[in-house]
């Protein structure tokens, strides 16, 4: 009997390691999410882990270069899912740190508008796939600013604004500002014109009372009533205050226009589990909750048509066609990206 009793306890302690590895397996099946700050819906990645048992480690960031920063640190490493800015794809796909998708994986690609694919910065959609799009424009407290007085962005280097205005944390969108105001385009990699734009936002720094990371927060607050802002942040600000007044506007010489896209780092260390978030987000169901709570605007058709019409003709969150018509994507601008960063540094130190 004591015999048997040993075996069997032997036994148990030569497999239980086993066992355990494979629980803890099952357990540890995790993806790494780094995304920007306030761009999932609540309570969004708890639903996923419940039907597919998969982890999501997520973490955020509050701008391009922060992203961009990190994952060259990492040389590719550290996470599964990514959400850079179009301008951003091209310079991490040409650095090696993103890896080709696997379409197969993405059945709910196919939903996808597609005059949003297949653009200059990724032919055929090899590395990236649209998560949410959307526009850089002014946004205001029309109770505290006169509306008829804003439809330009020079109308923000008036000496009304002084010390009022915010600015998004956006390098690139704050340059949009400038480079649209000379009549440059917002991709422009010529020297002359970034310094050009630089001179003039150097003009723009008295009225500048803020640079946000959460500009529907400072609207709500009263913190800022003026800025420039991606139309999300407007249209949060009215979803949590339905009684206020604000208002946002596709600037004259031209709004900002951006994709906020899917990628695989190129040393992610849980790939299919990565192709199953990214192809979560893209479920018709899960992208129309993201426009309804985040309020920006979905590539996906088919979500499109789950939206109540009062979000689908949003003018805010999908832009009218006679503004689409004129649209400047932002595309990387390859080695003048240096020089934007360079003037950019000059501008928050005020030289
Ligand atoms: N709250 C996060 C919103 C992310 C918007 N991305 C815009 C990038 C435009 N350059």
């Amino acid at each position: 009997m004591f015999l048997k009793v040993l075996v069997a306890s032997l036994i148990l302690a030569i497999i239980t390691p086993v066992l355990g590895a494979d629980n803890e397996a099952e357990i540890e099946e995790k993806v790494l999410v780094y995304n920007w700050s306030d761009y999932m819906p609540d309570g969004l990645l708890d639903e996923f882990t419940r039907e597919t048992g998969i982890k999501v480690e997520y973490s955020t960031y509050d701008n391009n270069e922060i992203l961009y920063a990190r994952l060259k640190l990492l040389k590719g490493r550290g996470y599964d899912v990514l959400v850079p800015s179009t301008p951003l794809v091209a310079r991490m796909r040409d650095e090696g740190l993103l890896q080709p998708l696997d379409h197969n994986q993405l059945p709910h690609f196919k939903d996808l508008d597609p005059t949003l694919l297949n653009k200059p910065y990724d032919p055929d959609n090899e590395y990236s796939v649209p998560y949410l799009w959307g526009t850089t424009g002014i946004g205001f407290d029309a109770t505290k600013v006169d509306a008829s007085k804003i439809t330009k962005w020079s109308d923000l280097w008036s000496r009304e604004w002084r010390g009022k205005l915010l600015l998004t944390d956006d390098m690139r969108e704050i340059f949009h500002m400038a480079l649209k105001v000379n009549g440059n385009s917002t991709n422009t990699t010529d020297p002359e014109e970034i310094k050009q734009a630089y001179e003039k936002l150097k003009k723009l720094m008295p009225n500048i009372k803020l640079v946000s990371v959460s500009p529907s927060d400072d609207l709500e607050s009263g913190k800022a009533d003026i800025g420039m802002m991606w139309n999300g942040e407007v249209v949060t600000a009215q979803d949590k205050n339905p009684k206020a007044h604000y208002q946002y506007i596709y600037p004259e010489e031209g709004a900002g226009f951006w994709v906020d896209s899917f990628v695989i780092p190129a040393r992610a260390p849980n790939v299919e589990n990565a192709h199953k978030f990214i192809d979560y987000m893209l479920r018709p169901d899960v992208a129309a909750r993201c426009v309804k709570e985040i309020g920006y605007a979905t590539a996906s058709l088919e979500a499109k048509k789950l939206l109540d019409a009062s979000v689908r003709n949003n003018p805010i969150i999908f832009p009218p066609p006679e503004v689409l018509s004129t649209a400047e994507f932002k595309q990387d601008v390859g080695k003048a990206q240096d020089l934007y960063l360079l003037y950019w540094d000059k501008l928050k130190v005020a030289e």
